[in-house]
């Protein structure tokens, strides 16, 4: 009698956490077709930009894609190879990587920059804002 009860127990645990896998894989499936995912498609590849930041600190592109930056609000960018070291730009152009020399992004506006046809990881920021520094890895 202990023993059915357990194995019925058992039962419904199991169906419980394969309905739940399955909600789960379901709900992420959703999710790709999204405009960000982990492995974008071409032309999916966007980062938005606020009044002084960008609203990700990184991005992971396939080798080959271009990336397509958008301000979000009024105030314009210029985005350039190189980071931010604390308050200090630092312009620096890794090997591989695209050449983005002062690319103004004006305000409520898009860019693409690339494409990233290096495998790597490369540094872009913007040379009005402080501490305004995008990751860009292509792999
Ligand atoms: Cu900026």
């Amino acid at each position: 009698m202990s023993k059915k009860f357990l194995v019925t127990l058992l039962l419904v645990s199991t169906l419980i956490v394969l309905l739940s896998t399955l909600a789960i894989a379901l709900s992420s499936c959703g999710e790709s077709s999204g405009p960000q995912t982990g492995n974008p498609p071409t032309g999916k590849n966007v980062v938005h930009m606020g009044n002084n930041d960008f609203l990700q600190s990184s991005i992971t592109i396939r080798k080959g894609e271009s990336i397509t930056l958008v301000a979000d609000t009024a105030p314009p960018h210029v985005i350039t190879n190189g980071s931010w070291e604390g308050s200090t730009p630092k312009a620096s152009k890794e090997s591989g990587a695209p050449t983005v020399n002062d690319v103004n992004v004006n305000g409520n506006s898009s860019q693409a920059i690339g494409p990233f046809t290096t495998a790597g990881t490369f540094h872009l920021y913007c040379t009005v804002h402080p501490g305004m520094n995008l990751t860009v890895i292509a792999q």
